[in-house]
């Protein structure tokens, strides 16, 4: 899969181009960052794209012009692209590595470069240990200290790739394998199948009886950097994408154990194992075996578990935190569905900081089954999000009104990310609060208040009687910050007190609630809203990673809001 090599290259371009001191490129830069962003939010391989569309379908794709489709394509046929060589050649830095470095901006990293040489995260280590970043001009100690603690950061979240970036990389080569002709099936297993908000590495199971052609095959495959281990059924690669891959090969009668074994977790596996032992069978990834060494297991995972007399659960629900035991008693509660979701509460447009139209993004949701969409547009203070005010909101609704006559068979509804100030009041007036069907809110910024401070902050918010859904109620974003300080036992019971809904914020930067934070919030009996904080058409499509990690906490349909029509989910809101 080529988009997320594709989306760091034009990353890089616009990082190296902003820096021209010359002449300015700031449109050029702009469009590079789109296709960035386009390129990188798609589930859909872009390859596959332009194998069967060629050009012309690249072209379709929004923000995508004539020379960026002309890169892509010269990238596909070559593996190259003039374009960035040529740059690199000015710009011998590591940018995608270095501006991941908590204050460290393309233009912080040009400037270590022609002070110090400094090209990767490994010469910026260096120059930290013998203090030289803090005599840089504009640099300082402070900041010095900051890159510091930003790389330990960083380091410390190696090589978990996040679940948005793994699981389309797992599809594209899942799908590679199914028409190489070589194997029955291919499937992914381990914690990619768990839907884990990050994975450590890749895990795919396929069944065939040429596992030395297989084997072969994987190699070769555009996708993979270096064979790291090759037996004759098992191989390892390291991926392009910079994550590690193990394959198996097994015959297709063993498919299901496999399967089950390979989704893990591990707990989970040794708690079957111990089952399947008490009731006479041995269990491995090759199959269940009776006392006379048949293979019982059956060719799916299902009739594993029903032969020890379980129901299957989701993969989402394999982590040993008593599916096991529920599973035996058919117990399990019935957990929220992708097919449950029946509209999307967090939608951003081009009034705000979105790249698509209201009716776009209202067409698009209607093209995916939801029956309405909550359009969360940013306020004033979020200005880098071109924040509305009040009297811009005035004019926004009348357009979603607008919207709503256009868009037929979904309902645009009237809201926004309104944002909570430092004081925690909301950045709105009541009189423009009022005009909205619902109200989202959230923390954007002076993130680094004390514990206290910032729990007062969203308790007062939760308690003004305007908020209806508390958006990224952590404000985290995965493998770059930390989310804030706050008691959230404080914040869960205000909410419940308050009827305010906690949101399941399903971008794969964000996931936010975390599976362990939900499980924390139904202790305080919480309501949830799963969205998807969508900022173009293609971004709605990534509500199965909020509704996966909702699974994961075994929430059930019936405290999910956005799993209920529109009538009823408003009423829910107005408590
Ligand atoms: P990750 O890669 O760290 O995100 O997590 P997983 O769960 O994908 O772990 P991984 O890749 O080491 O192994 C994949 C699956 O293989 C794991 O979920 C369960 C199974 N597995 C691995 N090691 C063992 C083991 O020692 N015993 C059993 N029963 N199963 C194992
Ligand atoms: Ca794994
Ligand atoms: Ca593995
Ligand atoms: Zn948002």
């Amino acid at each position: 899969m080529y988009n997320a090599r594709l989306s760091e290259l034009f990353d890089e371009i616009a990082d190296m181009l902003s820096l021209d001191e010359k002449s300015d490129r700031r449109f050029e830069v702009l469009a590079y960052r789109k296709a960035a962003m386009t390129i990188g939010s798609m589930q859909e391989d872009i390859g596959e794209i332009y194998k069967k569309e060629g050009v012309d379908g690249l072209m379709r794709l929004p923000g995508i012009g004539k020379g960026i489709s002309a890169s892509i394509r010269e990238y596909i046929e070559t593996g190259r692209m003039r374009k960035y060589d040529s740059l690199k050649e000015k710009y011998p830095i590591d940018f995608n590595a270095i501006t991941r470095v908590p204050g460290i901006g393309a233009k912080q990293a040009f400037k270590l470069y022609k002070a110090l040489k400094i090209r990767n995260i490994e010469d910026l280590k260096k120059a930290i240990a013998k203090h030289r970043i803090s005599k840089i001009a504009g640099f300082g100690e402070k900041s010095e200290n900051e890159i510091s603690k930003g790389i330990m950061q960083l380091e410390s979240s190696k090589g978990r790739m996040p679940i948005g970036t793994a699981l389309p990389e797992a599809e594209a080569l899942v799908k590679r394998l199914n028409e190489s002709g070589l194997v029955e099936r291919a499937a992914i297993g381990g914690s990619t199948r768990r839907m884990k908000e990050t994975v450590g590495d890749l895990d795919i199971l396929v069944t065939s009886s040429h596992a030395d052609r297989v084997i072969k095959f994987i190699s070769k495959l555009d996708e993979v950097q270096d064979v790291t281990l090759s037996g004759p059924t098992k191989t390892t690669v390291w991926l392009k994408i910079g994550i590690s891959c193990d394959i198996r090969v097994v015959k297709d009668k063993s498919f299901g154990a496999a399967l089950q074994y390979f989704t893990g977790n591990k707990d989970h596996n040794v708690k079957v194992r111990q089952i399947a032992i008490k009731k006479g069978y041995k269990l491995n990834e090759y199959g269940m075996f009776d006392k006379k060494g048949r293979n019982v297991s059956g060719p799916e995972e299902e009739s594993i578990y029903s032969k020890l007399g379980m129901d299957i659960m989701d993969p989402e629900m394999r982590e040993d935190l008593g599916e096991v035991e529920l599973s035996i008693r058919h117990k399990l509660p019935r957990i929220v569905q992708i097919n449950d979701i029946k509209g999307d509460l967090h939608v951003h447009t081009d009034h705000s900081d979105g790249y698509n139209s209201i009716t776009e993004m209202a067409e698009y949701a209607k093209s995916l089954g939801r029956q309405y969409i909550g359009i969360t547009d940013h306020t004033k203070s979020e200005y880098v999000a071109h924040g509305m005010n009040d009297a811009q909101f005035r004019k926004h609704f009348d357009d979603i009104d607008r919207a709503n006559e256009l868009v037929k068979g979904i309902r645009i509804l009237k809201s926004a990310e309104i944002d909570i100030l430092k004081d925690g009041s909301l950045d709105l007036k009541d009189s423009t609060l009022e005009m909205m069907d619902y109200r989202l809110a959230s923390v954007h910024t002076s993130l680094a208040m004390s514990k206290v401070d910032m729990t007062r902050r969203v308790i007062t918010a939760i308690e003004s009687g305007y908020v209806d859904i508390l958006a990224h109620p952590t404000d985290r974003i995965i493998n770059t910050r930390n989310p804030i300080d706050m008691d959230l036992d404080k914040v869960f019971q205000s909410a419940h007190d308050n009827n305010v809904v906690l949101e399941v914020d399903g971008h794969p930067d964000r996931m936010d609630l975390n599976d362990e934070n939900i499980r924390k919030a139904k202790e305080y009996n919480a309501k949830f809203s799963i969205s998807t904080d969508s900022h173009r058409t293609t971004h709605l499509n990534m509500m199965r990673y909020g509704v996966s990690t909702a699974k994961r906490a075994w929430v059930t349909p019936e405290i999910v809001i956005n799993a209920m029509d529109v009538g009823r989910m408003l009423k829910e809101l107005s408590g």
